[in-house]
């Protein structure tokens, strides 16, 4: 009898407690998932999740239409919120309405959603780099190697692989070119390549097309908005035959894509990356939207971390200290 009795509770208490074991869920959403840093990102995300108790659910967005449709199902999996990374700023509007439609936190990692006017989304906290300051460390690191090469200033060629639609590109490289310029870098030398999209494929099409038009310049200086920018431009050079002695480039990441060049036997033109932290981007927001929908805590309206300039020489060290 008091066995039945207790099976009986065990029966009753069973859809209660798997009620509370339901776990919260928070979704976390990146235009190109393919690309090492916002592996890296994921992967911190997930260590959020383990240590907090919630799931992450995670889905790439390579366009609009993936991007509305991932809310959506975001909602219908009952999550209480997602950060973004948007495959294009300017869909901040509709990102703020279906999250909101939804009841879901939202919050944006590295590009920082805008309005119709480009003005960014003020109810949608954000963490991105700072991007200017970032490029200027990239603008600096690639003057202390001309230096070291007696390499003069007014005789390299700037390539900046451009894309300007997104403000923290155009942040980043304005930043790396007005450095170069303060320290007598002329105008005229800055030559722009802009890419279709921000992966290797597209900077090294751009590039090959700058070299082409630019051939008047036998050393270069190169960046982009990220390493995968850099890559393309150090690709495209070699397949002209300018190596790493007439050829410099600083991406911007310090993910798997730099790890490749620093580990190749014989240094290539990647010279250096400005090392940014996937783990404070990915963790720190995942737990952002899990505390705000939760426990009621409103993310700071804007947070920007900054960079280090990682070398062959200094990259195991950094990415000790970061934690990576
Ligand atoms: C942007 C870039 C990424 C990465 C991130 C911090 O989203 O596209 O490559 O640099 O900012």
């Amino acid at each position: 009898m008091q066995r039945r009795a207790a099976l009986a509770l065990a029966l009753l208490a069973a859809p209660l407690a798997t009620l509370a074991a339901e776990p919260v869920k928070v979704g976390f959403l990146v235009k190109q998932a393919e690309e090492p840093w916002f592996q890296d990102e994921w992967r911190f995300a997930e260590q959020a999740a383990r240590d907090k108790g919630f799931t992450l659910v995670k889905i790439g967005i390579p366009n609009g239409e993936k991007m509305m449709a991932a809310i959506d199902n975001l909602a219908a999996q009952k999550a209480v919120g997602f950060v973004i990374c948007a495959p294009d700023v300017k869909l901040g509007v509709a990102v703020n309405r279906a999250a909101k439609r939804h009841g879901l936190k939202v919050m944006s990692v590295d590009d920082q959603l805008v309005d119709g006017a480009g003005k960014p989304i003020a109810d949608i906290p954000h963490m991105g780099i700072s991007g200017y300051e970032i490029g200027k460390q990239v603008g600096q690191g690639l003057l202390a190697e001309m230096k070291a090469r007696g390499w003069k200033p007014d005789e390299v060629g700037v390539l900046r692989v451009a894309f300007d639609q997104l403000p923290t590109a155009r942040d980043r490289t304005m930043g790396a070119v007005d450095a170069l310029k303060a320290a007598g870098v002329p105008a005229a030398n800055v030559v722009d390549a802009p890419q279709a999209k921000t992966d290797t494929e597209s900077a090294f099409n751009a590039a090959n097309i700058a070299f082409t038009k630019n051939a008047k310049f036998k050393r270069w200086v190169a960046f982009g908005l990220n390493d995968e920018a850099a890559l393309g431009a150090v690709r495209a050079a070699e397949g002209r035959g300018i190596k790493h002695d007439a050829m410099l480039a600083i991406g911007i990441g310090g993910s798997q894509t730099a790890m490749n060049e620093f580990t190749k036997p014989t240094p290539t033109a990647f010279y250096g990356t400005v090392l940014i932290s996937p783990k404070r981007h990915g963790y720190e927001t995942a737990v952002a939207v899990y505390e705000w929908a939760t426990a009621g805590k409103q993310p700071p309206a804007v947070t920007l971390t900054s960079g280090t300039l990682m070398t062959r020489q200094n990259q195991a060290e950094l990415r000790k200290q970061m934690g990576l």
